[in-house]
């Protein structure tokens, strides 16, 4: 039974109080520009996401009916120019979106980085003419949607050694291969899909649904980001036609370029999440009686609120600090790497302290933050896994490559 205190919070909690922690005044460093975009899709989570988005998470099921919002709140291809569809923004109201669309769900957010930052971004950067301006405005308002095929079943941290091949028949090629983990796959009407071609490079192309030998079979037994849809992608001398292919790029620096771009947003967007964790935890801290006092008052459950705002605002100042570097083009993909695997590393410590922080009520779909502790072990997986953003890091200060 529940007591009368313990109902009101749950009732509180369905009510989504959210608001967000700005320890260091950090929107004194935002545009009104950057500030219209945040409170606009902060304002669209609430409204659209929170109510619904813990059942669907229960019933593992995609909420396909808020890509037309997200479209809607410029989430897909913020970066990409106005005359391709896009919103023509800058990098740091990018991050602010991702930040807001995660702090409702992680898998909402995968479902925006891969349209912009996987599917737009390659079509927009390494595309020809044609290609941009038949994908890009559909992509941008959500009547089409893509996913990014670059993991295989046996090729994950290392996509160099990829077996996908395509095999040039004079006027077409011929795709061969399977990629696996593939978010949005089982409802994408493309996939933009790298594989290696006769000479053994890797190349970018699109592959749309209804090519004959080409299958989207569904993941299940997810529990992590069960409100995202994931699946694989299988070619079987799937006809893709020369204009599919991208002109412009060849080698794993292509679909390394995309990554930087959705890293980016991760960074952002696991931020929301731990933003997220902690004002439950604090809100909970004030409300929940335990020896007659709120457990807020209790030194150890000041320690944990303390130090996840320490946290957050190290991670806040961060991803700003890139955001300008990235709006300057001068962020460095090692640079990305930091800061995504620093989020959510920072992101999955806070989720596992809030949790404690609420007891018995923390592991229940009442409050957020079990599914976003969840969820975070998948972003701490994909786009890079953890050891492979430290090794990154390695990397770039020693000048030794501890990959290999
Ligand atoms: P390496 O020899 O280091 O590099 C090959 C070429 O690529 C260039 N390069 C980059 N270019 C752009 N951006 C980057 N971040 C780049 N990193 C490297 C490099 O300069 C070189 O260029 P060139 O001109 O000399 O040919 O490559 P490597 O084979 O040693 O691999 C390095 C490593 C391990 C870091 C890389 O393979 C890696 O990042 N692995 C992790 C794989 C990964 O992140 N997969 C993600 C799949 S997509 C996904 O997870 C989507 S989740 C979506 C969602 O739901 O949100
Ligand atoms: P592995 O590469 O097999 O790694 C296993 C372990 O070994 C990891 O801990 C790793 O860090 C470690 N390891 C590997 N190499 C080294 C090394 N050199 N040194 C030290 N440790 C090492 N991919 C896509 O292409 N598109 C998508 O849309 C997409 N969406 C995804 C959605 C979800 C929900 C998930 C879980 C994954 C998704 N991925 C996607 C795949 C994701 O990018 C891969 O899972 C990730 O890159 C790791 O590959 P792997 O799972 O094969 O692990």
């Amino acid at each position: 039974m529940l007591t009368t205190a313990e109902k009101e919070i749950q009732k509180s909690s369905k009510k989504d109080l959210y608001e967000a922690p700005d320890y260091y005044l950090m929107d004194e460093l935002l545009t009104e520009e950057h500030k219209l975009v945040r409170n606009s899709v902060r304002d669209w989570v609430k409204k659209e996401v929170s109510p619904i988005i813990e059942d669907y998470a229960q019933r593992a099921e995609f909420p396909k009916h808020l890509l037309k919002g997200l479209a809607d709140i410029g989430a897909f291809g913020p970066t990409v120019p106005i005359e391709y569809g896009g919103a023509g923004l800058d990098y740091i109201s990018y991050g602010l979106i991702m930040q807001e669309i995660e702090r409702g769900d992680s898998g909402i957010r995968s479902t925006a980085s891969v349209q912009g930052s996987l599917v737009m971004y390659p079509i927009y950067a390494y595309g020809s003419e044609d290609q941009k301006k038949k994908y890009l405005p559909k992509l941008a308002s959500g009547e089409m949607m893509g996913c990014f095929g670059l993991t295989e079943p046996d090729h994950g941290s290392d996509p160099s050694a990829m077996s996908s091949t395509i095999k040039d028949q004079g006027d077409h090629f011929l795709l061969n291969g399977a990629k696996m983990w593939i978010s949005n796959a089982p409802f994408a009407d493309i996939a933009v899909v790298w594989a290696k071609d006769d000479q053994g490079d890797i190349r970018g192309m699109i592959v749309e649904r209804g090519m004959e030998g080409f299958s989207t079979p569904e993941t299940h037994n997810k529990w992590s980001l069960r409100a995202s849809a994931t699946g694989e992608l299988v070619f079987d001398n799937v006809k893709i036609p020369k204009e599919n292919i991208f002109p412009n790029i060849k080698g794993l620096k292509g679909p390394l370029g995309c990554l930087n771009q959705a890293r980016f947003g991760i960074a952002w967007g696991a931020l929301g999440a731990a933003m997220d964790c902690y004002d439950t935890a604090l809100r909970y801290s004030k409300e929940r009686m335990q020896f007659d006092k709120p457990i807020g008052q209790f030194q150890l459950q000041q320690k944990k609120l303390a130090e996840m705002i320490t946290e957050i605002t190290k991670g806040q100042l961060l991803v700003w600090r890139l955001g300008v570097l990235k709006n300057e083009n001068r962020a460095t993909a090692a640079q990305i790497s930091m800061a995504k695997r620093n989020s959510v590393e920072l992101a999955l410590n806070i989720a596992r302290e809030a949790r404690q922080m609420l007891g018995g009520m923390g592991i229940t779909g009442e409050f957020p933050i079990m599914r976003h502790m969840m969820n975070l072990e998948s972003v701490v997986t994909y786009e890079g896994t953890h050891d492979i953003h430290l090794l990154i890091t390695g990397m770039d200060v020693t000048g030794l490559n501890a990959f290999k």
